[in-house]
């Protein structure tokens, strides 16, 4: 088999030629002493970018949730998620373990909650009741394939969420593909939330990073908890390095890319018989095909395309979800098309 067309995740994406060399050339000194000079250029960027006074550079995006988590609350306290959201779904259950809050979920079919369902969910000043101390939202929204919150929408959870004195915080592990999507910088998106969490080791391609973004204050006292949850890493120059290569020149343009391949991808699984597609769905770099009205389950469709080295992932029993990124082009998903065709004959 000559190569893997790795249509899992954007995870996989590896460091560009760019980011490796700038990591090599990288001086490098004690982060945690505030000595690393990428991971405050980094800081200062992601911050620039985002809107946002200030940026913590961080392990993992569910490391920065976390600390969002913590930062915004008190244990005990209830946060609001929609209820396939990554923080709830996907995350070890941080929330409940490490800060102590509960969880109030609501179904949002386009990646956020209704704004009348948010504001009835938040709890009356009552003895009985746990505190409501946070709103959650995800653009994109991972598990609903990637789909992009509108921002009539973000704006509406604005003014619930200001009218309650709440804050929100977004994980935002794909909010440049939103942003795309929408034709607006970040900022505009992010400016609707009061601390935003974005990854650089998606899309992007970083190979390790993600950033949380909020006001002075806000990151003063998340620090304390990226410290406490081993978060303070020392000579992470190499890696900031990186993180600065990913968001600079046209590498997030260039998600449009992604996107336009999820297109031929949708369009051509779409005209293979008994695949279903919901094209509404298909607006970042994920595409959800459903194997169902062919009668093939998703472990026997994955275990045929991988015979031919093709990868992607199940969702559900008859559901596969494709994503793209820098790691395939439109070459190798037209062969990917060619061996989905082949693997769905009986
Ligand atoms: N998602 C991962 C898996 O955990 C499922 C993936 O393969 O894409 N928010 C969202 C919306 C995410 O999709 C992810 C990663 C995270 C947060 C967590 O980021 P990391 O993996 O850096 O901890």
């Amino acid at each position: 088999m000559e190569k893997l067309i790795d249509l899992r995740r954007d995870t996989i994406t590896l460091p560009t030629l760019e980011m490796r060399e700038a990591a090599f050339r990288s001086p490098l000194g004690d982060a945690v002493y505030g000595e690393d000079p990428k991971q405050k250029e980094l800081e200062e960027l992601a911050a620039f970018i985002l809107g946002k006074e200030r940026a913590l550079f961080l392990p993992s995006g569910t490391m920065g949730n976390l600390v969002a988590l913590l930062t915004h609350t008190q244990r005990g306290n209830e946060v609001i998620l929609e209820e396939n959201a990554h923080i709830f779904a996907s995350e070890t259950g941080g929330l409940a373990q490490v800060a102590g809050l509960m969880v109030k979920t609501l179904r949002g079919e386009d990646g956020a909650p209704e704004p009348e369902d948010i504001e009835k969910a938040i709890r009356p000043e009552n003895i009985h009741y746990p505190r409501t101390a946070l709103i959650g939202l995800e653009n994109t929204h991972y598990r609903y394939g990637g789909i992009v919150v509108p921002l009539a929408k973000l704006q509406k959870i604005r003014e619930v969420a200001n009218k309650h004195n709440l804050p929100i915080h977004l994980d935002g592990a794909r909010l440049f593909n939103a942003a795309i999507y929408l034709g607006v910088e970040a900022q505009e998106i992010a400016r609707y939330c009061d601390s935003v969490m974005i990854s650089l080791s998606k899309g992007l391609g970083a190979p390790v990073g993600s950033l949380l973004a909020g006001t002075g204050d806000f990151i003063k006292e998340a620090e304390r908890y990226r410290k406490m949850l081993g978060g303070g890493m020392r000579q992470t120059g190499w890696l900031c390095a990186c993180g600065i290569v990913a968001l600079s020149g046209d590498n997030i343009a260039r998600l449009q890319e992604d996107h336009d391949n999820a297109q031929f991808l949708a369009e051509g699984l779409q005209s293979l018989p008994g695949i279903k597609v919901n094209r509404h769905q298909v607006q970042t770099n994920f595409v959800l095909a459903d194997l169902s009205e062919r009668g093939l389950n998703a472990t026997v469709f994955l275990e045929r395309i991988k015979e031919k080295g093709v990868l992607a992932t199940k969702v559900g029993e008859f559901m596969i979800r494709f994503v793209t990124s820098r790691e395939v082009n439109r070459e190798d998903i037209a062969f990917a098309l060619q061996v989905i065709k082949e693997a769905i004959k009986n």
